[in-house]
Parts: C-alpha cells; sequence; structure tokens
C-alpha cells in the first residue's frame, strides 16, 4: 500500500498529550504494570474519548545491571531494613544512569466497554468448556465479535500497519504466516523477548478449530519462527516458548512466542558468577495452565489423531472439555453461567 493511501494511527505520545485521568483499572505490583483509565482526543477527532493507558516498568537490559550496582547509579537511597545478614534499600535513579528507559506506555483509544472490562481487576472462575457448551454458547459468542476487534490483525497481514517490524513473512494462503514482535515487547529488552505469529488464512478462529489438516502451518510456524528468531536474535535453540491461549482476545488463529529463560551470561565481566545473576521470565500473566497450550503438544495431539487407523469421529480439539480460568468481567462468563444454570 503507499503511503497516500496508508491509514495512520494515534501513537500512545498523542494520546498522552491530551490525557485526563480518571481511574485506576487495575495495577499489578508483581509484574509492574498499572492499566488507567480516562479520555483523550484522538488526532482524527475534535472530542474526547474514552481511553486506556498501560504503563510498565521495563526489563533491566544485561549490560546495564552491573552499572546500576555502583554508587554512581544512584541519586538517594533510603533503608527500609537491615536485620542480622539482610538489608532493603529503596534506591532513586541519577538522571541518566540507565540506558533503557525506564517506562514502556502503551495506549488504547478510543477504548471500548469490553476492553475496559478486560482491563480491569476481576476474579476469575474456573471454566469446563465441554463440546456442548462451546456450540451453544461459545461458538454465537465468536460469531458476534465485531469484525473491527481483529482490523490490527489484517493491518499486520496486508503491510497495512506494522510493517518495518515483521521479521518473518509468508504469504501461501493456507500455511503461510507473519511473525512479528507482539504489542507487548519494547523491541529492546532481549530477555522479555515476546513475539507473535498470526497466520495468513482467515477459516481457523482458535484453538478449537485446529485439525490434523493444520499439522504443515502448524510444523512450519514452529520450526521457521525458531530458525529465523535464532538468526536474528543470536538465541539458542530450545529457548522459545511456543503457545496458543484458549481463550485468545481475538478470534484469528494465532501464536504466542516468548523467551522461555534468559542467562546474563554474554555481557558478563568475568568476576560475577553465573548462578548470582540466573533470571527467569516464566511467571507472567497469560502463560498460566488452562490458558496456554504448548505449540508442541498441540503438534503432538494431532499427530497422533492422524496416525489412527481411522479417523475419529470428532476431532481432539472439537471433542475435548477445555479447563480454563475465565475473568468475571469477560463477555463469555455471564453466557456460560446462564446455560449451566439452566441444566
Ligand atoms: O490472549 P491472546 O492470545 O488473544 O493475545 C493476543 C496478543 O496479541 C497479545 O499478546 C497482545 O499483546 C498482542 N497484540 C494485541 N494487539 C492489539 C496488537 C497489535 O496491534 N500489534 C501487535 N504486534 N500485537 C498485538
Amino acid at each position: 500500500m503507499s503511503a497516500s493511501t496508508a491509514p495512520s494511527f494515534d501513537s500512545a505520545s498523542t494520546i498522552l498529550d491530551s490525557f485526563e485521568f480518571e481511574r485506576t483499572l487495575s495495577e499489578d505490583s508483581r509484574t509492574l504494570v498499572v492499566y488507567l483509565l480516562g479520555t483523550a482526543i484522538p488526532a482524527s477527532s475534535s472530542s474526547r474519548v474514552p481511553a486506556i493507558v498501560k504503563i510498565e516498568k521495563t526489563p533491566y537490559d544485561p549490560e546495564e545491571v552491573v552499572a546500576l550496582t555502583s554508587p554512581a547509579a544512584w541519586e538517594k537511597l533510603e533503608v527500609v531494613l537491615s536485620n542480622d545478614i539482610y538489608s532493603t534499600l529503596l534506591g532513586w535513579y541519577a538522571p541518566a544512569a540507565r540506558k533503557s528507559a525506564d517506562i514502556q506506555i502503551s495506549s488504547i483509544c478510543p477504548a471500548t466497554e469490553k476492553h475496559i472490562k478486560k482491563y480491569s481487576q476481576q476474579v476469575s472462575r474456573i471454566v469446563r468448556e465441554s463440546p456442548a457448551l462451546f456450540k451453544s454458547v461459545v461458538e454465537p459468542y465468536i460469531a458476534s465479535v465485531p469484525a473491527k476487534s481483529v482490523s490490527w490483525v489484517y493491518n499486520i497481514l496486508d503491510g497495512t500497519s506494522e510493517a518495518e517490524n515483521v521479521i518473518l513473512r509468508d504469504e501461501d494462503p493456507e500455511s503461510g504466516f507473519v511473525l512479528t514482535p507482539d504489542l507487548k515487547w519494547d523491541q529492546k529488552s532481549m530477555s522479555a523477548l515476546y513475539l507473535q505469529v498470526l497466520v495468513q488464512t482467515r477459516k481457523i478462529r482458535c484453538l478449537r478449530d485446529l485439525r490434523p489438516s493444520h499439522l504443515p502451518l502448524l510444523r512450519k510456524i514452529r520450526f521457521d519462527s525458531e530458525r529465523v528468531a535464532m538468526e536474528k536474535y543470536g538465541i539458542d535453540k530450545g529457548e522459545l516458548r511456543f503457545f496458543i491461549h484458549y481463550h485468545p482476545s481475538y478470534y484469528h488463529f494465532h501464536v504466542h512466542v516468548v523467551r522461555f529463560a534468559v542467562l546474563f551470561s554474554l555481557a558478563l565481566p568475568a568476576h560475577l558468577p553465573l548462578n548470582q545473576v540466573h533470571v527467569s521470565y516464566t511467571g507472567f500473566m497469560g502463560i498460566t495452565v488452562g490458558q496456554a497450550h504448548l505449540l508442541d503438544d498441540v503438534i503432538d495431539h494431532l499427530e497422533l489423531e492422524a496416525s489412527l487407523p481411522s479417523p475419529p469421529s470428532q476431532s481432539h480439539y472439537a471433542a475435548r472439555t477445555l479447563t480454563y480460568a475465565l475473568g468475571v468481567e469477560h463477555p463469555l462468563y455471564d453466557l456460560l453461567k446462564a446455560a449451566e444454570e439452566q441444566k
């Protein structure tokens, strides 16, 4: 698409310029993320509309962690406690002590009621979704989701948005996909590497639709993405975790690719033993049991099914009861609850 016809989208800085805070939707003190609700004036409009701003602290770059232990890194230190061999301080960085950005800011504007609910603090409940419940409740729900919710996916697939970031583009309509950095990744912190695979075909809505006929697509995603990520980011085989969310937040099949665990080995001075600096980014939201299905396991299930002497009456992912936790503000929650109560 030529530059003159390409749509332009508001950057988070345009939104911040006019942002008026209303309330905090949620805050996670472990992942250091806060979601704020307010209003802002997008460039294309003259009136205020709902906007969500997400602010999160960035991870440390392996090259900067050593410098951050030097006294020059701190403008101020305050003792929280000291007891025997244990001590905790609060520290304020000296200006320019960190090479990396301090925070990452993302925005959604205009934010819909669905976005506001999604990012609001809420409890979750375990749902056991049988094939019958999928047919009677979930499938109609998926059909009712406005097509607009996946515009951003089509923008990436047709090169209208994020084209400069795309890492791998395979145009095959059945077995092709685009590998691109996830919105959540700052594209700098290698320890927090997070990629998305968006498939070209529009026929697969989610995990439930996967069949043995999709094996060529799934294997290609698994192996080509790993190869390209290894070449581009210099990571080793086995460092990437490929997984699929059920439920996803949008129904165009996609696969998450995150770095599994990182040893800060490359940039470290020899005097620091490796076991002191081992970090593992394994505990963030969205990688939880129930919601995340490992792509390797999905491929294995479908390969087993394909190896049966005759095809089963229902394919594995159509026949299974899937168990997951669902936030009570999720639009599906009330629908599933009502269906259960009618039984
Ligand atoms: O939970 P689910 O499987 O639906 O995850 C969707 C993923 O898509 C999340 O990891 C989001 O961060 C990512 N994502 C969402 N949007 C709106 C965008 C976007 O506009 N660009 C990119 N690159 N990733 C996105």
